[in-house]
């Protein structure tokens, strides 16, 4: 993938282009050589071997050069890497914890998400730590991939300089579900950061903003929500407000389910135990409107760490950030 979306990005690539250039010429040049030196002084034409000795300045030349490419690259590279390190004056600070199997963020004024909210050409510093095992916070398009190691902060400095949403991946394996620890960031201007840093928009709205600025309106529904697709739920459930064989997830946010308990109407206040249960046994409680259908992916489907995952990103999702 070749998105760039920092100068940052850009400067690795130019790294990465000069390394690899260096490297092919000197395989063509080792190959080359090699296949000359073949031809030139095989058995038919040198019968008998001649030992050729010391050669003061092709010494000299085989020993400068490489060490000046090898230097080159290194200062190269740092000289990039220097510029992940500089933090500027005018940077914000946006704490990265990871866990099994999610991330949080944690902005200056305390609000916490699990997807990334940052804004368009400000410098941010990312403060990346670990509660659990050793993870890597990885965001291909800025070019950045930093450990989080328990009991440790590292940090790395980005300036996002496109509005849209990138991939966030973890890149160190870490357990079970490693391959759904993924999130986004979604880099929007910073006027409408501010106003949802303030409360007084809410995730939705700065998703729904990246999504009609960059045409990737199926990219606002994936995400952390990777194992919800993964595991079919949304071939019955919706992650907007459109109706389906189900509810839609985002109906989770109403707070009371009314739902027909042993025959009976009534309603449930919606928390991680309503959650839990509807999903490990979908014929408890009906939600009224709705058929009993057997939702397929029942105990037996759905491993324990799966399902609580499931469970907690739901209700964090769609019941909490509404409350
Ligand atoms: C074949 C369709 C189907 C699939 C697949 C399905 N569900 Fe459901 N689900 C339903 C229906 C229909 C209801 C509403 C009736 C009920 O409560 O049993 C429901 C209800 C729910 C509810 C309660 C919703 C509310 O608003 O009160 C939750 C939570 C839920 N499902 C989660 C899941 C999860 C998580 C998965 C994937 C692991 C899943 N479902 C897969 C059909 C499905
Ligand atoms: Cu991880």
């Amino acid at each position: 993938m070749w998105q760039a979306a920092t100068d940052y990005a850009k400067s690795v690539d130019n790294v990465m282009l000069y390394i690899i250039a260096i490297s092919v010429t000197l395989l063509l040049i080792v190959t080359v050589a090699m296949i000359y030196f073949v031809v030139k002084y095989q058995r038919k034409k040198h019968p008998v071997a001649k030992q050729i000795e010391g050669n003061k300045v092709l010494e000299v030349v085989w020993i400068l050069v490489p060490v000046a490419l090898v230097l080159s690259m290194f200062f190269y590279s740092y000289d990039v890497f220097k510029i992940g390190r500089k933090v500027p004056p005018n940077a914000i600070t946006v704490k990265v914890q990871a866990k099994m199997w999610a991330w949080k963020f944690t902005y200056e004024n305390g609000k916490t998400t699990d997807t990334l909210f940052i804004p368009l050409g400000r410098p941010i510093k990312f403060l990346i730590t670990s509660v659990d095992v050793n993870h890597s916070f990885y965001i291909p398009a800025f070019r950045i991939k930093e450990d989080a190691v328990p009991g440790r902060e590292n940090y790395m400095v980005v300036e996002p300089k496109e509005i849209g949403s990138f991939d966030i991946a973890c890149a160190e394996y870490c357990g079970l579900n490693h391959s759904l620890m993924y999130s986004k960031a979604y880099v929007v201007p910073e006027n409408e950061f501010s106003q949802w840093l303030n409360g007084e928009v809410d995730d939705n709205f700065l998703r729904k903003y990246v999504a009609s600025h960059t045409g990737g309106y199926k990219d606002y529904l994936t995400g952390s929500y990777a194992i919800l697709f993964a595991k079919g739920c949304v071939q019955c459930h919706s992650l907007d407000e459109r109706k389906s064989i189900g509810p839609s997830f985002e109906a989770l946010g109403r707070g009371i389910a009314n739902v027909s308990f042993m025959g009976r109407d009534t309603s449930i206040n919606i928390d991680k135990n309503y959650i839990r249960e509807s999903i490990l046994y979908p014929d408890l409680h009906i939600v009224r409107g709705y058929e009993k259908i057997r939702m397929p992916y029942s105990t037996n489907l759905l491993k324990e760490e799966e399902l609580s995952y499931i469970v907690d990103l739901l209700y964090t999702n769609f019941v909490k950030s509404k409350q």
